[in-house]
């Protein structure tokens, strides 16, 4: 029987392409996001290889993440991978002139966003007796950078979570794959710079940063591998970058 994946943050960069190789691999979707249109195109698209559902709802809603995985019809409620895609930096500033609508905005949907999509979907997973969850940290979550301690504290709650939900959902069959991108060319710097394209293509200039589709393959991997195989911690970092903040740049 073909797999359903659930994918957060589906209508850009990461998630899409994860959606795009899972079809290619034959492998059911639903497809979450706050972008109705995005989630209906990547859709429309995909359902020629496999079946495919849609739910909008931002992760920061409680009561709407709980209600719209509650809605899920009993068939497409038998999830066997979750993707916690979603999330973003917002902005870059000091801590002490950094602005607290950022810091909300990366808090909420980064850590506690991750958590409820989290707490609807893990009791499924129990029942079923089997699982796999991806987490998308970032290497922010390993190494802080100036100007960036919000967003890089709520990736490295991604890591502590990561760590925390495999140490209790290991025995239960349900496997947890923590994956830590470096750049990826994505619409991640113009959500930062609020729209500013200028800025945010100066973070990709004089090297190739990663693809989505590079970073898909990798969560590909991870929940192809065999039952016996657990693929705990990805860090892929861009060919020219050795750390966070540390790009080789022509
Ligand atoms: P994009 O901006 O291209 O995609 C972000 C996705 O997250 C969108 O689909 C967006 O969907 C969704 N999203 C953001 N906030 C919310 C929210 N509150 N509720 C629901 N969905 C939300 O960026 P990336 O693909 O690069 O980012 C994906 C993940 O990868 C993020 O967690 C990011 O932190 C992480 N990451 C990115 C790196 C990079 O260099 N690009 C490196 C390391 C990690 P919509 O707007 O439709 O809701
Ligand atoms: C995104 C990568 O280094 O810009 O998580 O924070 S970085």
């Amino acid at each position: 029987m073909s797999r359903i994946a659930l994918i957060t943050g589906a209508t850009s960069g990461i998630g899409k392409a994860t959606a795009e190789a899972f079809a290619a691999s034959g492998i059911n979707l639903i497809l979450c996001g706050r972008r109705q249109e995005r989630l209906d195109e990547l859709a429309g698209v995909l359902a020629s290889k496999v079946e495919v559902t849609t739910l909008l709802f931002d992760v920061r809603d409680k009561g709407s993440v709980l209600a719209m995985i509650g809605s899920l019809s009993d068939q497409w409620k038998n999830i066997d991978i979750l993707i916690n895609n979603a999330g973003n930096a917002h902005g870059m500033g000091s801590l002490d002139e950094g602005d607290t609508d950022d810091w909300d905005a990366m808090i909420d949907g980064n850590v506690k966003g991750l958590l409820y999509v989290s707490k609807a979907i893990i009791p499924l997973m129990l029942e079923q007796g089997k699982g796999h969850i991806v987490n998308i940290s970032s290497i922010a979550g390993k190494q802080t950078y100036v100007n960036g301690a919000v967003y890089c504290a709520s990736k490295a709650a991604v890591e502590v979570l990561s760590e925390g939900m495999r140490l209790e959902l290991t025995q239960h069959g349900i496997k947890v794959t923590n994956v830590a991108p470096g750049a990826v060319e994505t619409e991640f710097s113009l959500v930062r710079f609020k729209g500013d394209e200028s800025r945010a293509e100066k973070v990709y200039e004089g090297f190739e940063p990663l693809q989505a589709a590079d970073i898909a393959d990798a969560i590909l991997y991870a929940v192809n591998a065999p039952a016996r195989v657990t693929i705990a911690d990805l860090t892929i970092l861009a060919g020219a970058q050795s750390a966070a903040t540390t790009i080789h740049r022509k």
